[in-house]
This record gives C-alpha cells, structure tokens and sequence, in this order.
C-alpha cells in the first residue's frame, strides 16, 4: 500500500493518507510509516474510528508501550492506555485534567523518558460549531538548528533536571489541585543532557521545557533559571510550532526526543473532551 505523505508546510507535521489502521500492517506499509513520523516528528491519521485495541497494536510497532502507574487514572481494561480528559464521574475525574497545562515533553522525570506518544480523540470540545482544545507542537530539532553557534558551544555537554515537583508546584500556582504524591514518591526527577541525540536520526535535540526542567546542573542557581528560561523561550518561537486543530477520531503521533508541546484549555470544562493516549518506552 502506498501512502501520501501530506506535510504541514511549518518545521513538523504531517498527515499520513491511506493506512488502514484498524488491520495489522505489513512491513513495507509499516516502514512508509516510520520514515515519515522520524522525518516529520508529528504525523497524524484521520478520519476512521479506532478501537483502543487497533490504538495499542498499531503504537507497539514502535516498542515497548509503558503500563502507567503514577496515580493518574488508567483505562479499565488496558494500563497502556492513559486517559485525558475532563470528564467526571461520580464527581470524580475519569483521566487525566490537567495534562499539557505547560509546554513539555512526557515523561521527562522518567530515567527513561517517554519515546514516542500516540493520543487519539475520542471526543472533542465542540463550542458553536467549532472544535476548540488543539494541541500545539513545537520542534526541538528546529530550535537547536537555530541556536546562535555561541548558544551551541555554552550549552554543549550541559545537563539539566527534570522534575515532577516543578510541574506540580506550576500547577498549584495556576490554581489547579493535584496529587501527585505517588509520582513524587517513586520517580521524583531524572537527568538528560540538555543537547540529546536523537537516538534514530541523530539530530540533536534542545530536551528543555517550562513544565519539567527545574535545574541546570553545575550553574549557579540564577544562571541556571535565566538559561532555562531563556532557551524554553527560544524553543516555542511560532516558526518552529506546528498547531494540530483535532477532528474525531484523529490518531496524532509525536517523538518525544525532538518535539515539546502544549494542551489549549479554551473550552468550557462542562464541555466533554475524551482522549486516550498509549506511550512508548526509551
Ligand atoms: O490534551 C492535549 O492536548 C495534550 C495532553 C498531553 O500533554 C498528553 O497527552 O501528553
Ligand atoms: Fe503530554
């Protein structure tokens, strides 16, 4: 089956036109597939209803999917789905509220950080006959290509933590409550260098982002915010964001090393929206 690969026109995206992903692909469909997403870092599919099980085997062809356990609900039947949403239950959250409130990448706490995540939409936030709650995306690859050749040699071999506590302290300050106390009890912060490379293409990746990154080790407190801030910054610039609009049934991909990106809370909260998302494993 050849696919049509439909780029964005912006620094990433691009939709994939012709895969069936509600049946098990074959080698050549699935490598049409893998080349596109390493290429363009975000790539969607529309337009065809997925069952979470086509979600699940279509995402593990790209390795091992992570069984989430940090206390954020998990799908009934399958931990390698995380839910997203802000539905209630009973008065209780059925996913996820909160997740993309900053610009991040997932699972940047993680000792091994997230690979690749794959969020497909269920549900979307209708209001006047538009659908609101896009997620934007922004490359890492584009924005280190466009570091200063200063920037590039001040921040070479740097690392920098990553922690769960400074996301949760961000959420806090923006009003919302959220436990997180078995997260901050099992994986508190990990550290990565601040240039990765990316561990198919080898491009180099700026891992930098408002919601995770708390410190850069070997700097001075001050130096070390003013960079972090000065780089999360440098990496949302409009040129290097792709902003994906969703439509029901959407299936968006995106590679964790060379890509942050950010939910948009511009719909009611009494305005359902229903996302389940599988990750794969570094
Ligand atoms: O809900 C969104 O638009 C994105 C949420 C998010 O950050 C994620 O699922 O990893
Ligand atoms: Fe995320």
């Amino acid at each position: 089956m050849t696919l049509q690969i439909k780029p964005s026109g912006g620094a990433l995206g691009a939709e994939i036109i012709g895969a069936d992903l509600t049946q098990p692909l074959d080698e050549a469909t699935f490598a049409q597939i893998r080349d596109a997403f390493y290429k363009h870092e975000v790539v969607f599919f529309r337009g065809r209803e997925l069952s979470d099980e086509d979600h699940i085997r279509f995402s593990a062809r790209f390795g091992e999917l992570r069984k989430l356990k940090i206390g954020n609900p998990l799908h009934d039947h399958h931990p390698e789905i995380f839910v997203v949403s802000n539905i209630k239950k009973e008065g209780k959250h059925i996913g996820s509220y909160d997740a993309g409130v900053f610009w991040h990448t997932d699972g940047a706490y993680l000792a091994r950080p997230h690979a690749v995540s794959a969020l497909r939409a269920l549900q979307v936030p209708v209001v006047d006959g538009r659908v609101l709650g896009d997620t934007q995306f922004a490359s890492s690859t584009a924005a280190y290509d466009a570091l200063s050749p200063s920037m590039k040699k001040r921040i070479d071999g740097l690392q920098a933590v990553h922690s769960i506590l400074r996301r949760l302290d961000k959420t806090q300050q923006s009003g919302i409550k959220k436990d997180y106390s078995s997260a901050v009890k099992s994986d508190p912060e990990a550290t990565h260098p601040l240039v990765r490379t990316h561990p198919v293409t080898g491009r180099k990746c700026l891992y930098v982002t408002e919601g995770y990154t708390a410190r850069i080790l070997g700097l001075p407190e001050d130096e070390s915010s003013d960079l972090i801030a000065e780089l999360t910054q440098h990496c949302i610039k409009p040129e290097f964001i792709y902003r994906h609009h969703w439509q029901q049934y959407d299936l968006v991909m995106w590679d964790d090393c060379s890509t942050t990106h950010k939910a948009t809370f511009d719909y009611p909260e009494t305005t359902p929206r229903l996302m389940h998302r599988t990750t794969v494993v570094s």
